[in-house]
């Protein structure tokens, strides 16, 4: 009788702690409805650094979204990578750790610069994942009438403006993991998936 209640004492625990686990990794990958600059400083870090190998994100600075979507540094880095809690632009979380020179692509590319800054290529981790906007089987920049949200699986890009037309790569996320995203913009950049048992269906 004795050793039965401290099975179930026990069974419980492993479901409670279960549990947790559970919405711990909703947090990084459920949809947020566009709510990452509403939650807390801490909560916004573990998206942060979740988006690149650990043995980038411990020493990468990390920034974090406030209200009207302005970074904010939390913590200076030692490596030259910047981990950021979100993209904005979709529902679902989009957290990402840039090198310089990407970091210096994308925040072209938010503040709706005619081109991007950097003058070399860059790389960046999107080792959560993140989504796009898609329309008659064009990825989009951003949000139009009529457009559908796709995700995208863990990988990582290298900020670059490739040409599909003389690099010969495909322009859509297929089943060989790689694509130039933006293809035909200034913002165009090579999408490399990270883990080849997540490629899209749609290959
Ligand atoms: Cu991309």
């Amino acid at each position: 009788m004795r050793y039965r209640s401290y099975v179930l004492v026990l069974l419980g625990m492993l479901l409670l702690a279960g549990g947790s686990f559970v919405s711990a990794q909703e947090e990084t990958t459920e949809d947020k409805g566009g709510m990452v600059p509403k939650l807390s400083e801490s909560d916004q870090i573990r998206l942060a650094m979740s988006a690149a190998p650990e043995s980038i994100a411990r020493n990468a600075a990390i920034m974090v979204t406030d209200q009207s979507g302005q970074w904010v540094t939390v913590k200076e880095g030692t490596n030259s990578f910047t981990c950021l809690s979100d993209l904005p632009g979709t529902p679902k979380a989009d957290p990402i750790c840039m090198d310089p020179n990407a970091k210096q692509f994308i925040s072209s590319m938010l503040k709706n610069e005619p081109s991007p800054s950097n003058k070399q290529p860059g790389v960046a981790y999107m080792a959560n994942g993140g989504q796009h906007w898609e329309k008659e089987g064009k990825v989009l920049m951003k949000e139009e009438a009529g457009a559908k949200l796709v995700d995208e699986p863990p990988h990582w890009m290298v900020t670059w403006s490739f040409d599909p037309k003389t690099t010969g790569l495909p322009t859509q996320p297929n089943a060989g993991g790689v694509y130039v995203m933006f293809a035909g913009t200034p913002y165009a950049h090579l999408m490399v998936y990270q883990d080849l048992t997540k490629l899209p269906a749609t290959g």
